[in-house]
């Protein structure tokens, strides 16, 4: 469990990264699921699989993707179709380390994915904040990085603006289109700043749903590998679709059902959910653009 020291630092600065958050054993299960994803990966061209509301399960990225040179860059959901990552999401020392960070009497699961990026590969992912694409009445919401492998610099980690959790929510839209990040100016004027959050295998990495954060290219030839679960607290009532829904949305982690909606002064343009199966697609259009 969580000291009070690093409780703190989550409230201080946005963001926390703890090591060993998980044993060897449950760590081996998620890797072995994920390689046997990366094989399966090889036999495809595009996008396959289904999730609940019928986008893909599996996403690669077009511009990087080959059997010899795979590019599997998203398994949405991946708790719907295997234990191991049921149990680390909804039954685990994150999940119990997430209900201690948001606190107040009772913690949900919100939804979850694997963000991959293979040897060699461009995906990156622009500065954004994660509220916008899941507005609940009250932000006590967080996401929880869980690294299967190891997280070095060259791999593409996360990167995240510390303390720009307490400022403000920023509009994530551009000419009419929820762009899924926010604008070039506040990128040059507010993400100068960053940390990368780096690890051991098993570490995890949580981090404050208004906090910015981006991730650039893997220039390594190792693998990076995060589990990705989002938590909020259990009266925050969603303002719009979940992005990725599941058979598992909205199961109580921790505490109590208390029936509340607690509301928190927020103002901002309700998202749009992408039609490709991922958020990479909205980034992408908007790069296009
Ligand atoms: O996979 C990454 O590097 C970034 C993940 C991310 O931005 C998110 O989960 O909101």
């Amino acid at each position: 469990m969580l000291t009070n020291e690093q409780i703190q630092h989550y409230h201080d600065h946005g963001y926390l990264v703890v090591e060993d958050a998980i044993d060897t054993r449950e760590l081996t299960d998620l890797l072995s699921q994920i390689q046997s994803w990366v094989d399966e990966s090889k036999t495809h061209t595009e996008a396959w699989g289904t999730t609940v509301d019928g986008r893909a399960r599996f996403d690669i990225d077009p511009k990087d993707h080959s059997a010899e040179n795979p590019s599997l860059r998203r398994i949405t959901s991946p708790t719907e179709i295997s234990d191991a990552f049921a149990n680390a999401a909804l039954q685990s020392t994150m999940s119990e380390m997430a209900s201690q960070l948001i606190g107040g009497k009772g913690t949900r699961f919100h939804h979850s994915k694997v963000n991959a990026k293979l040897p060699n590969t461009s995906t990156s992912v622009k500065w954004h904040q994660d509220f916008p694409f899941t507005p609940h009445t009250n932000d006590d919401m967080l996401t929880a990085l869980l690294m299967i492998g190891e997280v070095t610099m060259e791999n593409g980690p996360l990167l995240v603006v510390p303390e720009s959790h307490k400022g403000e929510l920023f509009s994530h839209w551009e000419d009419g289109k929820f762009v899924g990040k926010v604008s070039g100016a506040i990128e040059a004027k507010k993400c100068q700043e960053f940390v990368p959050c780096i690890g051991k295998p098993g570490s995890i990495c949580f981090m404050h749903s208004r906090l910015l954060h981006s991730s650039g290219p893997n220039t390594s030839d190792l693998p990076r590998y995060l589990f990705i679960s989002v938590y909020n607290a259990e009266d925050a009532q969603p303002l719009s679709p979940n992005p990725l829904p599941s058979k598992h949305e909205g199961v109580l982690v921790s505490g109590e059902l208390t029936g509340n909606v607690r509301l928190t002064p927020n103002t901002l343009k309700l998202p749009e959910v992408p039609d490709g199966a991922s958020f990479f697609t909205q980034q992408e259009m908007a790069a296009m653009a």
